[in-house]
């Protein structure tokens, strides 16, 4: 559900700074991961791709091929308040979104365009939170 997403957001979030220098995604980009949701921010900077990339590695989220660890990314959705709802949807969104992108051979650039994809599955799927939802949560991490 969206409102297990904005749990999901706020914590990940949490890694953007750390992450910030070796992505190259400046504030005027991105100035908080919450914006990632906003209807006008677009998921097109390949530094965001790199950002996304970095703040996984964080919480072992990724395979050496940068694709998703199904197992990992279950574990770290369940482990927020009513996680398991959330967590073979988002790996079965997220796998579906990996597989159209698969041929491109640039990381960064791989995972933005798989992180656009979910977006707008995830809008699709009403599983989206909205900025406000994830403020809500944010000072909990
Ligand atoms: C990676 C889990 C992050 C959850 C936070 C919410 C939204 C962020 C979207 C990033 C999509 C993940 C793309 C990683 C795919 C690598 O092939």
């Amino acid at each position: 559900t969206a409102e297990v997403m904005s749990h999901v957001t706020a914590h990940f979030g949490k890694a953007l700074e750390e992450c910030r220098e070796e992505s190259g995604l400046t504030a005027d980009v991105m100035e908080e991961f919450k914006h990632f949701w906003s209807e006008d921010f677009e998921v097109v900077h390949r530094e965001l791709g790199c950002a996304i990339i970095c703040m996984s590695n964080k919480f072992s989220l990724l395979q050496d091929d940068t694709r998703i660890h199904h197992v990992n990314m279950n574990d770290y959705v369940k482990s927020f308040p009513n996680g398991e709802i959330l967590s073979q949807k988002m790996v079965e969104l997220i796998h579906n979104c990996e597989k159209q992108y698969d041929d491109i051979t640039d990381e960064c650039s791989r995972v933005v365009k798989v992180a656009a994809c979910f977006k707008v599955d995830a809008k699709k799927e009403g599983i989206a939170p909205e900025v406000t939802m994830i403020e809500a949560v944010m000072e909990k991490y």
